[in-house]
């Protein structure tokens, strides 16, 4: 592959067991081996204070309201978007398991009138935009047989269920937010040739030699 002048930004999305972090660690390792330079994230961050706030959520250590925890898990991507920016612009790729449509679509999934999908996107407006996100999709009933849930706060088959409609919902918006459908209800091989193979194409894309841009 031609050297690009600025690192991707791409984004591994998907439900609960759709697979992220396993496909999160071999495209790393496919791009690494291709002679780039990577760098991994997730979010939550979970190390940060404000991380350790949402991580006391999760575990249901700690009560919050509805729209300060969706603040504080945009707090989360805010703190740490200079560090995306910087390494982007020196040539690193920055790999991320879950980002921004998590954060929207999770909160909407809670199904209140005054936390819409609109309402919950607002603060994000500004961050670093992905390249590509590539959403693992996998029907609910697929990833149930990978395994139980475990006991963090929406690990249950009907915020699963909702949060799949959602980001249904998300994908269908005017530009689809730069997301690639891929069927995560395979083998892993096959998953991550399709993924590398999205990667490959939008590596490709006129906007790859542009700066990276912002969220709008
Ligand atoms: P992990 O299981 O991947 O650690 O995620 N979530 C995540 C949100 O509600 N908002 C967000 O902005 C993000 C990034 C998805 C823990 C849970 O946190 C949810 C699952
Ligand atoms: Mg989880």
């Amino acid at each position: 592959m031609a050297p690009l002048s600025r690192g991707m930004l791409i984004v591994i999305e998907g439900l609960d067991r759709a697979g992220k972090s396993t496909q999160h660690a071999r495209l790393c390792q496919s791009l690494e081996s291709q002679g780039r330079r990577v760098k991994r994230m997730r979010f939550p961050d979970r190390t940060t204070p404000i991380g350790k706030s949402i991580d006391a959520y999760l575990k249901g250590e700690s009560q919050q309201e509805d729209h300060v925890i969706h603040l504080l898990f945009s707090a989360n991507r805010w703190e740490a978007a200079a560090q995306i920016r910087n390494a982007i612009e020196e040539g690193t790729t920055v790999v991320i398991d879950r980002y921004y449509y998590s954060g929207i679509v999770y909160s909407a999934a809670k199904g209140k009138a005054d936390l819409s999908l609109k309402w919950a996107r607002d603060p994000e407006i500004g961050l670093p935009r992905p390249d590509v996100c590539v959403f693992l999709d996998i029907a609910p009933e697929a990833a149930a047989k990978r395994g139980g849930f475990g006991r963090e706060k929406y690990e249950t088959n009907a915020m699963q269920k909702r949060v799949r409609e959602l980001f249904y919902e998300l994908i269908a918006t005017s530009d689809g937010l730069d997301i690639c459908v891929v069927d995560a209800g395979r083998d892993v091989e096959e998953v991550e040739k399709d993924v590398m193979e999205r990667v490959k194409d939008v590596m490709k894309q006129p906007k790859m030699t542009q700066p990276l841009t912002e969220i709008l």
